[in-house]
Order: structure tokens, then C-alpha cells, then sequence
């Protein structure tokens, strides 16, 4: 059955899973159609809190989304009349690093598709990772859009790629876990710098506290200013900065979940309460806007000019007669 745009984001915004996974994966692929019912649904994004996992290979991330998950759906909130409505995002780059992880993604989440609170969604990049994280953005809003409460995005931190996405979120967290190899791997892969909580995970295994220990003194060091003022309330009670909490988790044996959600919902409030959020949305939105100019940008110049045009002027580079600098000027004074 073929639906018109407005009746796909008119049954998206009804609760309709199976529209909601087909418009996602026609924006999956670039599809006209689901950016036109994105745009339709737009006015109703700005509800969910989407929060970012990342974190190297292996260190428990999807074991701890899925903790956090059935937890929100179990545990009664204060102020809350029902469970909130959960999405997830497992992302996975299909980088050299990830491989395989899908699968076993898919394998770990079972337990939770049960639930009709919980919405599951894999995405894999197919060959573009430069728009996979535009792309994560553009799902996300969807799902904001159809009233999920909460949007867990979790992608294996391997590289920029993979911070880009986690940076599309509200509030980043960053999995770690003792007995990876020497470095430190979140500092290594310089995930440090977007995190707003960091896990230490697998506190079970040897090595939990010293890794806890060298997060903690990493995170001191790129605070230097007024480490005093951290996280401790002003008068009207709210944290003057965030410092990154460094907390520790058993997530197979559920140990330490009560405290990510706790963590999570304090960042929310302070995200609010700072004007934090609204800065940031300023800054997403114009990398977003950006982007998509850029592109379309170069999509349109490809359309109105012949590629054999462009193709000698790469000739003329690469015979030394042009600089790519003066490459572009030339395609650009055609234009
Ligand atoms: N000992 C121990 N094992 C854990 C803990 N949390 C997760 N694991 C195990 O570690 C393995 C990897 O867990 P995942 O949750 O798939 O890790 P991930 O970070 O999502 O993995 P990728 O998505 O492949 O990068 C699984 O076998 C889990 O059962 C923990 O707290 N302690
Ligand atoms: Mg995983």
C-alpha cells in the first residue's frame, strides 16, 4: 500500500510502528519521501531526552542500555504516571572494529522486545560514514517525534565518526572497563573530552578501581579552573559546572544502573536549568544546517554541470597545471 507523506507522519505520530520502521528506513536511504515526512513531524520534535553511549568495543554498552531500559520500564519515577517510552539506536559503523557487533546487538536486546514500550532500531552505515551521524540525528527526531521519552543512541567509540554521532545526543556517556590493554581507553580514543557521565563497567574484573582511579585524576586535570566550584550548588541549589561523575558498574549483575539513571536525569536538570541545552541546540543545529547546505551545495553543482568538465579540470591537477585551490575557482567561475 502506498501511503502519502502526510498519512505516514500522521500514523507515526498515532503510535504506528510499522510506518515509524518504514519512514526510518527510507530516511535511512536518503529517501525524499522520509525527509518529507520528517519535516512534517519537525514541529513535534524537542520532547525527548536523547542520551549518547559510546565507549571502545566489548565494554558493555548495549548490556547497559538494555539495564537502563528495563529499569525506567520497572521502576517507578518520582513525578511519573507511567513508564516512560524508550527508543533505542545501536549504531553500528561497520567498521573493522564493530564487526559482528550487530548481530550480537540483536541477540542481547531480545529480552526487552517484549515490551511495547521499547522500540528497537540497528543502523548500519553503508559506506557513508560522514552522514551516518546526520542520518542518526534525522532517526532520532522521528522517534522524538513519535513520542518516545527517551532515545538511547549506542555506538562503538572507535573513532570520529563515532564521537560525531555520540555528540549528536543531549547527554553523552562513556562506557570503559578495566583489562582492555594498558592506555586507558577512553582517554585514548579521546572520548574524555564529550563525556557528560563515564562508566566504568565490569567492576567485577581486576583492575576496576585502578581504571576508575586514572578516569577520575584525567577528569581533575581537564578541569583545571576552579575545581572548587564543581558540581557544588549555588544558592538556588543547581551545580555552577558540570563535572563528569565517574561511576562504577556491574551491569550483568545489574549493579550501579540505579545510579546511571540517576546521573542521567541529574545532567538533564542541569542541562536545563544551566541554558546549557539551549546553547548547544544552537551549535547542533547550525553543524546540521551547515551540512546539509554543503551538500546540496555539491549535489546541485554535480547536476548542472557535465562530469567530463569536472573530470578535466582533475586532469589538469593532476598534470600540475592547477592546484586544487584553483581547480575549484575554475569550476566555480563556470558555475
Ligand atoms: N564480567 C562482566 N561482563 C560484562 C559486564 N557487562 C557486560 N559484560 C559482558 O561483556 C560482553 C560484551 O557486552 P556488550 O554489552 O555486548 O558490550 P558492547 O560494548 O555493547 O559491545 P559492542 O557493541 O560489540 O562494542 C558480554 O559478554 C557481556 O555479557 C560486567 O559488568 N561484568
Ligand atoms: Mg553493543
Amino acid at each position: 500500500m502506498k501511503l502519502e507523506p502526510e498519512s505516514m507522519a500522521e500514523a507515526i505520530t498515532s503510535g504506528d510502528r510499522l510506518i515509524l520502521s518504514r519512514v526510518l528506513t527510507l530516511i535511512e536511504n536518503y529517501d525524499p519521501i522520509g525527509i518529507e515526512v520528517l519535516s512534517l513531524l519537525f514541529q513535534r520534535t524537542g520532547r525527548a531526552h536523547l542520551v549518547g553511549i559510546t565507549g571502545a568495543p566489548g565494554t558493555g554498552k548495549s548490556t547497559i542500555v538494555n539495564r537502563i531500559a528495563s529499569y525506567l520500564r520497572h521502576v517507578p519515577q518520582e513525578g511519573q504516571l507511567k513508564p516512560p517510552e524508550i527508543a533505542i539506536i545501536a549504531v553500528d559503523p561497520s567498521s573493522p572494529f564493530s564487526g559482528g557487533a550487530l548481530l550480537g546487538d540483536r541477540i542481547r536486546m531480545r529480552d526487552l522486545s517484549g515490551d511495547p514500550g521499547i522500540f528497537i532500531r540497528s543502523m548500519a552505515s553503508r559506506g557513508a560514514l560522514g552522514g551516518l551521524a546526520h542520518t542518526t540525528a534525522d532517526v532520532a527526531a522521528v522517534l522524538d517525534a513519535a513520542g518516545y521519552d527517551l532515545i538511547m543512541i549506542e555506538t562503538v567509540g572507535a573513532g570520529q565518526a563515532e564521537v560525531e554521532i555520540a555528540s549528536t545526543a543531549q547527554t553523552t556517556i562513556v562506557i570503559d572497563a578495566p583489562g582492555l590493554g594498558d592506555d586507558i581507553q577512553a582517554i585514548k580514543a579521546g572520548l574524555m573530552e564529550i563525556a557528560d557521565i563515564m562508566v566504568v563497567n565490569k567492576a567485577d574484573r581486576p583492575g576496576a578501581k585502578k581504571t576508575l582511579k586514572a578516569l577520575r585524576n584525567a577528569l581533575m586535570l581537564g578541569h583545571p579552573s576552579k575545581p572548587a566550584k564543581l558540581n557544588q550548588a549555588s544558592e538556588d541549589g543547581q551545580p555552577e559546572m558540570w563535572l563528569p561523575p565517574v561511576l562504577s558498574a556491574v551491569a550483568t549483575r545489574n549493579e550501579g544502573i540505579e545510579e546511571i539513571v540517576a546521573a542521567i536525569q541529574e545532567h538533564r536538570r542541569y542541562l536545563n536549568h544551566s541554558g546549557l541545552n539551549t546553547v548547544r541546540e544552537r551549535e547542533r543545529r547550525i553543524a546540521q544546517v551547515e551540512y546539509l547546505l554543503r551538500e546540496r551545495l555539491a549535489y546541485e553543482f554535480h547536476a548542472r554541470h557535465p562530469a567530463k568538465h569536472f573530470d578535466g579540470v582533475i586532469e589538469k591537477v593532476l598534470a600540475r597545471e592547477f592546484s586544487p585551490h584553483q581547480a575549484v575557482q575554475s569550476l566555480m567561475q563556470d558555475a
